[in-house]
């Protein structure tokens, strides 16, 4: 067994964050080429160590329009979309498509969501007015949000140790695939997006899955854009697991969000304070890096205790050398604005604002 997937327990501690730019021997990177091999070995670890193990991102799907109707008072085409994934194409989920049929390829967002009922009109219309096509699904389709459940996805695919998190990131994989087929899309404008235990969906997807060109976390936190060593407040660092989530209580009360190695990290008992995290080879910061050198949007509220605005920051600019490495210094963004968690208006408007830069509209 190599060292890095030794058992938690026996893996060196580090003071403070594992750094970023420097191998597992010990040797500085120092090119993008050096990076793209560092990424992978970092990716190995995560796996190993917390999501689990799952299918290729491309791996193929059918899409068939179930339903196709026209939306906010016909400016729109609304497509119910199902998608067949899997060995045999066994396995299926339903997604929403709202777009302008405007004859142009637009960029196009996609977005994990916690019930049936679909986005806002707020946020539709916004999304469609803008220029972007809005590609909405939920999530407990692929599996559901409950303990010791075994879900659809895992029933199509059995040889992986997936949690739900990489699964609901295989959604969005699932999604694009179908998107970049599209003709009224531009492939290489693709955006996942999605809140909370859905901002952690979307950052695994932009991790494991190339073809997002923005990866669009929002309030994240724990297993997200947070941090695992560092637990704070907008006032600063607290390491009070009571305020901010800490590893060993996300594993503990979502054990099925992340594969069984996860459960080794974290103390799993009340008030899950720290065990073994400062032996975890990655941090939040590798996660935010590891989206590097595409786009990376994660937006934060303030009052989001729970979600670790401090660690956000801490892991944010603990990122950043990637980034400028790559040549990129502009796509590590962090959006922090005043308020709880919650994916509104504000959140929504900044994603697009940068999405514009980024697709230079
Ligand atoms: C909380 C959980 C967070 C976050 C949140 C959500 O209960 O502790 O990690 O995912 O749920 O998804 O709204």
């Amino acid at each position: 067994m190599s060292r890095e997937f030794a058992p938690i327990e026996a893996l060196p501690e580090w003071n403070g964050l594992p750094p970023l730019l420097t191998d597992e021997d010990g040797n500085e990177i120092k090119t993008p080429a050096q990076w793209m091999n560092r990424r992978e070995a970092l990716i190995r670890l995560v796996e190993h160590y917390m999501l689990g193990q799952g299918p290729a991102f491309d791996a193929p799907i059918k899409g068939q329009v179930i339903k196709s109707e026209r939306a906010l008072e016909g400016q729109a085409q609304l497509d119910t979309v199902r998608v067949f994934y899997g060995p045999g194409f066994q396995g299926h989920f339903d997604m929403s498509v709202l777009y302008k049929d405007d004859g142009r390829k637009k960029p196009a967002i996609t977005w994990s969501l916690f019930s049936y009922t679909g986005p806002c009109p707020v946020e539709r219309e916004l999304v469609l007015e803008r220029g972007y096509v809005l590609c909405s699904f939920y999530r407990e389709q692929m599996t559901p949000d409950a303990p010791m459940k075994t879900g659809p996805a895992q029933a199509v695919y059995p040889e992986y140790d997936w949690g739900a998190i990489r699964i609901w990131a295989f959604q969005h994989s699932l999604a694009a695939s179908y998107l970049t087929a599209q003709p009224y899309v531009n492939p290489d404008a693709l955006v996942a997006t999605g809140h909370s235990r859905g901002g952690k969906a979307a950052l695994a997807a932009g991790i494991l899955d190339p073809r997002f060109a923005v990866t669009a976390p929002n309030n994240s936190g724990c297993g997200g854009c947070g941090n695992f060593r560092y637990l704070g407040t907008r006032d600063g660092l607290t390491q009070d697991p009571a305020l901010t989530e800490s590893l060993g209580r996300i594993a503990h009360v979502f054990p099925y969000w992340w594969n069984q190695t996860f459960q080794t990290i974290g103390e799993l008992n009340p008030p899950h304070g720290f065990k073994y995290e400062s032996r975890l080879p990655f941090d939040g910061h590798t996660l935010r890096a590891l989206v590097a050198p595409r786009a990376l949007f994660s937006s934060e509220g303030l009052d989001d205790a729970w979600a670790n605005p401090y660690g956000s920051q801490l892991s944010c600019k603990a990122a950043q050398p990637v980034f400028d490495l790559m040549g990129v210094p502009q796509n590590n963004r962090l959006f922090l604005r005043e308020g709880p968690h919650q994916f509104g208006e504000t959140d929504w408007r900044a994603l697009l604002d940068f999405c514009d830069q980024q697709f230079s509209f």
